[in-house]
């Protein structure tokens, strides 16, 4: 088995390069039937319908990932340029992974279970608690910012997927 490894690497060098930079760097594959977009270690996908938030957690596993965690500002920031790279704008908005279902203001990862470590609120958000109990993505202003919303609305979603396998396509 060790005879494969030069070649595992040699195929990886593009992925080590597009981390290189880790502002600009990203590149796609495919992974199932689904065209992810890398970005260190983890690949992202955007759901192309409008679901309610509960259809996009379901539909985010079917596909092997999750709905999104964004973790820091600087993954925000990635998704951000992302999203808008690909022609997305103010009318769209993405389910990401969390909600206060159990307990009204503090929102929890369906992912882990855990709170939510990072949170990047849209201003007087979140707002409506008690009604409004699942969190999506949306532009405000020139940037993406995370509000509260009812579960049952329709919304585009964003999965992820851990791992920083090579890509196969650019
Ligand atoms: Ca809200």
């Amino acid at each position: 088995m060790f005879y494969l490894l030069p070649l595992l690497l040699a195929a990886c060098l593009p992925t080590a390069f597009a981390d290189a930079d880790p502002n600009t760097a990203y590149c796609t594959k495919v992974i199932g039937n689904v065209k992810y977009t890398q970005k260190g270690q983890k690949n992202y996908f955007i759901g192309k319908s409008q679901t309610n938030w509960f259809e996009a957690v379901h539909t985010c596993r079917q596909l092997g990932g999750n709905l999104a965690v964004i973790e820091s500002d600087v993954e925000l920031k990635f998704i951000q340029e992302y999203l808008i790279e690909n022609r997305y704008d103010a009318n769209h908005q993405f389910w990401i992974s969390g909600n206060d279902l159990v307990k009204d203001g503090t929102f929890y990862s369906i992912n882990d279970g855990f709170p939510l470590r990072f949170l990047a609120w849209s201003k007087n958000q979140p707002d409506n608690l008690g009604i409004e109990k699942c969190i999506h993505l949306f532009m405000d202003g020139a940037e993406y910012k995370m509000n509260n919303e009812k579960c049952d609305n329709h919304a585009f979603y964003l999965c992820e997927k851990r791992g920083s396998e090579c890509c196969i396509e650019n």
